[in-house]
């Protein structure tokens, strides 16, 4: 597999201004100060006589530790845990009818850097908490950056950024104890949740295996407003952007989750990064739901409600480009920690609605960045700088890198008349034109702090998304509730109130999560607008939108001494050969002694590498092996999670007694190490789990 291009060349340089850094100075032989002073000795501060007191002269020993001190930046106050990665975007299909952003052009490749996060956990927490997952995405377009900021759910907890900074207040870690971290299972989160009926249709959504993507490779993105496009005649259409997974959807399940968490805190920022280390470039295809005021105005959902979705059944999603990531960053900071999106950037041809949410956003994140990178030049900072020319009359301020020649730092000027440098001037033909009122948004003029009644409905969607998954889903969605609401330690009044308002939803869901928590069902909630049932979307499903492939998978191979070298060798060559990833997993990683007498070096250690980090199972044991393993509770877990996790276990004959101990009754996925298991370890298998654990 061939290496992800890392040359020199590649790197990310703003085309506007020049970075004054080689490559943060390691082309340079000699080390010196910041002011380029060099250094003799970097072992030892300055002191006065062998063994007295360090002098206030020593500047290499100030200026290390004064740089040191200052490293960190405020993180993220939302999705402040995130990985990101370069690549291109290419349009595929000619759009020029409906947008004329250059973006679109057939054919145009265009510069990409994504970020991928989780919300509710700080920068240092972990990879796999119940959590939305954010999908950024800034577009270097030739007109200009394009920020699609969107996650991993089509639809958000709320309708109006007003209550956004009450949402993430009553998420994060509560406000005297400063714990949970990363997780929605405690107090104020369901406390102002159960009090929020708009929340409904996206906490279905945050209660299923949506919340517990596999990775960032199989995992959908939205961009969840409705924005709109614009063409070159200035008419305008409404879209709704999604991103789809080339490898499938894939999620794990809630066990899985949480022992991954042990295992592997850096599990998803591991994967990406190794998949594009390997050559393995992850893809997404662009989608675009299209429709006017007139679908719009049919609709028993207002579009412009970010807690409803547009059913594909009703608008199919046509695909018009793909995304390629295809090298990773050079250096975390700089790169995935400074890249600042903004929704507010947008080139001509892509243009707002009045979605109150999105419009709030408008102002946040271009505020936000300047408390975080700490100057209103956060632009200049490589990775945020656009890649086409860019220039204006904004001057000076803090870290000002560019050097503006002459005295042109105000418009209308008339110096070219004098012969000097004039500088840029409005372009009416290229420039952005906000579109105007044409799709039909209500602009009256009127200054109303209200809620649109067409907001009113809560539960619709939440109940057609509920009723459009498959029983297993529906099974983890209710026992999600239960495990969350469990956890509401103190206030009692909440867990009833949560079920009241699910029984607008459904009945039986209410009920089964009653049960789940052992509380008599409650009086349902009043409904602001009583919810009326839609056509079931199968788009909405994971399990219906699962692919049957190894590609992207990892299937954990566990050998001891004895281990059958020909039948090993055939096992690893069949999941190459249907490019999935074959890891060699044995009691010490200096490796196990084959049946050939050759040594297998292990890529994994046994007590390191349990099951739960692979998508699929191979034990391929001799009898040696098998006793031997069978005295080893990571190897009796190894093959117990797997199982558990209702994952594909392939293993030898000798291989039997460990399952049997691990207590394993075999069904289709467990099975010999030949064809059936390449078949088995491509997919799932949900149909073990009611016979594995009690869900709600
Ligand atoms: Fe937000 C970050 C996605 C609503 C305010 N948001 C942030 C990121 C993503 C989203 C993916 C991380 C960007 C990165 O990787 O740097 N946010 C969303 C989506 C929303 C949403 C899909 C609803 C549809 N956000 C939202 C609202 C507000 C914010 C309503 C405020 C009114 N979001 C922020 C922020 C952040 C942010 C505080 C934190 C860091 C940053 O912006 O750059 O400004």
């Amino acid at each position: 597999m061939a290496k992800s291009p890392r040359t020199k060349s590649d790197r990310t340089q703003p085309s506007g201004g020049e970075t004054h850094q080689t490559a943060a100075g390691l082309d340079t032989a000699v080390l010196t100060t910041n002011h380029g002073v060099p250094i003799s000795d970097n072992q030892n501060s300055l002191k006065s006589g062998t063994r007295g007191p360090t002098l206030l002269e020593d500047f290499v020993l100030r200026e290390k530790i004064f740089h040191f001190d200052h490293e960190r930046i405020p993180e993220r106050i939302v999705h402040a845990r995130g990985s990101g990665a370069h690549g291109v975007f290419e349009a595929t299909d000619d759009i020029s009818d409906l947008s004329m952003a250059a973006v679109f052009t057939k054919g145009e490749k265009t510069e990409v850097f994504v970020r991928f996060s989780t919300v509710a956990g700080g920068a240092g927490s972990v990879d796999t908490p119940r959590d939305v997952r954010g999908f950024a995405v800034k577009f270097y377009t030739r007109e200009g950056n394009w920020d699609l900021v969107g996650n991993n759910i089509p639809v958000f907890f709320i309708q109006d950024a007003l209550k956004f900074p009450d949402l993430v207040h009553a998420v994060k870690m509560e406000a005297d104890r400063g714990y949970p971290q990363a997780g929605s299972a405690h107090d104020t989160f369901w406390d102002w949740a159960s009090l929020m009926p708009e929340t409904t249709h996206m906490l279905m959504w945050a209660m299923s295996d949506r919340a517990l993507p596999r990775s960032f490779r199989t995992m959908e993105g939205f961009g969840v407003h409705t924005f709109k496009l614009v063409n070159a005649k200035g008419e305008a259409s409404f879209v709704k952007f999604h991103w789809k997974p080339r490898l499938g959807l894939q999620s794990t399940i809630w066990d899985e989750a949480l022992k991954l968490q042990a295992a592997d805190n850096d599990f998803q920022r591991r994967d990406l990064f190794e998949a594009i280390d390997t050559g393995n470039f992850p893809q997404w295809d662009l989608g675009i739901q299209v429709f006017d005021q007139a679908f719009a105005d049919a609709q028993p959902y207002d579009v412009l409600d970010a807690t409803k979705l547009v059913p594909e059944e009703n608008v199919p999603v046509r695909l018009i480009g793909t995304l390629t990531l295809n090298r990773n960053v050079d250096n975390f900071f700089a790169e995935t920690e400074q890249v600042a999106f903004l929704p507010s950037n947008v080139p001509p041809g892509i243009d707002f609605s009045n979605d109150p949410l999105l419009q709030g956003r408008l102002f946040s994140y271009l505020d936000t960045q300047n408390s975080r990178l700490g100057t209103t030049n956060f632009h200049q900072i490589p990775i945020n700088a656009p890649r086409c020319p860019f220039a204006n009359f904004q001057r000076d301020g803090k870290m000002q890198t560019m050097v503006p020649r002459g005295r042109a730092n105000y418009e209308p000027n008339s110096l070219a008349a004098h012969g000097e440098v004039g500088g840029p001037r409005e372009s009416p033909v290229t420039g952005f034109v906000t579109v105007d009122a044409a799709t039909g948004d209500d602009e009256s003029g009127e200054k109303l702090r209200v809620r649109s009644e067409t907001f009113a409905d809560h539960y619709s969607q939440a109940r057609l998304f509920y009723l459009s998954q498959t029983q297993s889903e529906q099974a983890h969605i209710a026992s999600s509730f239960v495990f969350e609401l469990s956890k509401v330690g103190l206030l009692d009044q909440v867990p009833p109130r949560m079920v009241a308002n699910l029984r607008n939803v459904d009945e039986d869901l209410a009920r089964r999560v009653a049960d789940g928590l052992g509380i008599p069902l409650p009086k349902k909630a009043p409904a602001a607008k009583e919810p009326v049932d839609m056509p079931l979307s199968d788009a909405l499903s994971i399990h219906k939108n699962m692919k049957e492939t190894l590609e992207g998978r990892a299937v954990g191979i566990l050998i001891a001494d004895g281990t059958d070298a020909a039948e090993l060798d055939a096992v690893v060559a069949a999941i190459k050969k249907a490019k999935g990833k074959a890891v060699i997993v044995a009691p010490k990683v200096g490796g196990a002694k084959l049946s050939d007498g050759s040594v297998r070096k292990a890529d994994g250690q046994l007590a390191g590498s349990p099951s739960q980090i692979f998508d699929a199972v191979a034990i391929v044991l001799s009898q040696e092996g098998c006793a031997a393993l069978i005295k080893e509770a990571a190897a009796v877990q190894f093959a117990m999670d797997a199982f558990g996790h209702l994952k594909a276990i392939g293993h030898s004959d000798a291989a039997k007694p460990l399952l049997d101990k691990a207590g394993i009754e075999p069904d289709e996925g467990v099975t010999d190490l030949g064809k059936s298991f390449m078949t088995a370890a491509s997919r799932r298998f949900y149909d073990r789990e009611p016979m594995l654990r009690t869900l709600a």
